[in-house]
């Protein structure tokens, strides 16, 4: 079937393609977007990883753990702000719902993957394997590459900026 070759090979480069951008991934109803990592510096104990997580599939998700060789412990934390108007993280207790259909955003000053007790430096251009646990996907190992330079993101909407 020597009609039917070339499409085939277009389908596999695609896939392997998909698969070598870093900081995305693609499991089940679960993709990641835009994974990057940064720590204050290199002599930082901790770090923090930030991404986009869709839920193509029609059943909601949740993310419920993480873990990576890169430190001794992986949290699910958020920012709140205290009595006094000062932001503070802390660890969310059953994790980040992913709703079907839906996207859950980790950014800075909002929901994010901490890293407590890194294992080495967080270098520019280095990159971190995270394995995160879903309800319903299970886990999904992304390589997250490490961006110290990345500014915080803007909203789409704020055009003057
Ligand atoms: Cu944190």
């Amino acid at each position: 079937m020597p009609k039917s070759t070339p499409s085939l090979r277009g389908v596999f480069l695609g896939a392997v393609a998909t698969l070598a951008l870093a900081g995305s991934v693609l499991a089940g109803d679960i993709k990641i977007n835009e994974a990057y990592a940064r720590s204050s510096g290199a002599k930082a104990k901790s770090g923090a990883i930030f991404m986009e997580i869709m839920n193509t599939g029609d059943k909601a998700d949740q993310l419920i753990g993480a873990s990576t060789p890169a430190a001794k412990k992986a949290e699910l934390h958020t920012h709140i702000e205290d009595a006094n108007g000062i932001m503070k993280m802390r660890e969310v207790e059953g994790g980040f719902a992913i709703p079907a259909g839906g996207m859950h955003m980790l950014a800075r000053g909002g929901d994010h993957v901490m890293l407590m007790g890194l294992t080495g430096a967080m270098l520019q251009g280095g990159t971190v394997e995270l394995t995160l646990q879903f309800e319903q996907a299970g886990e999904v190992t992304v390589m997250v590459p490490v961006d110290l330079e990345r500014k915080p993101m803007k909203h789409k909407h704020n055009a003057d900026n």
